[in-house]
């Protein structure tokens, strides 16, 4: 299997669908990375730790976590499945973005960003970032989010283990649409 095959069946197990092989993640998003294996050999899908190892540190997006002994994986973001990261509260950088693609926009435009089936909106420090996850789904489409505004009205971002903001939602008023 290739790296990026055992990346797509991490993100399923680790964001979506333990349940797809009977796996236990806390309440924190945390697996335990033999069980992991175990239950993955189980369902026939036969995965070396070395191979588990190599294809999370050499993650193009650094999509998953290791805690520091070593024991356990978690999905740094994207999650849909009920977990709490835990992750602190934290200022954002002055400017924000959000790929998105032209057929959301007159939904956005009234009902602002949500998360879908996700628990939270997720925003890139960089424009580059933004217009690589608008292009997954099309021509890009890049929304600019000013994050005084929301911090002055309470809002609260946080920032994954890989850098992607997050934040549970951003009413159209924050938005800011490339003709505007
Ligand atoms: C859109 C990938 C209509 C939103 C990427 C997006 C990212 C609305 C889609 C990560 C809306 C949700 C997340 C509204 C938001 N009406 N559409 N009110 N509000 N949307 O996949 O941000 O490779 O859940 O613009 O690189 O595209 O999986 O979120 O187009 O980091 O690791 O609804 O997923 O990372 O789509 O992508 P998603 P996303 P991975």
């Amino acid at each position: 299997m290739s790296h990026e095959q055992i990346s797509k069946l991490l993100a399923r197990w680790l964001r979506h669908r333990p349940d797809a092989i009977q796996l236990t993640l806390d309440k924190n998003g945390w697996a335990n990375i033999d069980e992991l294996l175990l239950k993955a050999a189980g369902s026939d899908i036969p995965i070396t730790k070395e191979e588990l190892m190599v294809a999370v540190v050499n993650n193009d997006k650094q999509r998953f976590s290791l805690s520091p002994d070593g024991l356990r994986i978690r999905a740094a973001q994207g999650h849909s499945v009920d977990v709490d990261l835990k992750l602190p509260i934290r200022n954002p950088p002055p400017v924000l973005y959000h790929g998105t693609v032209l057929k959301f926009i007159t939904s956005i435009k009234k009902q602002g960003l949500l998360p879908g089936t996700r628990r939270d909106v997720h925003l890139s420090a960089n424009k580059e970032t933004a217009e690589l996850v608008g292009a997954r789904r099309g021509a890009a489409v890049v929304l600019i989010i000013e994050t005084f505004p929301l911090l002055r009205d309470r809002f609260q971002f946080r920032c994954a283990e890989n850098g992607v903001w997050l934040i549970p939602s951003v009413p159209p008023q924050y938005l800011r649409f490339p003709d505007n």
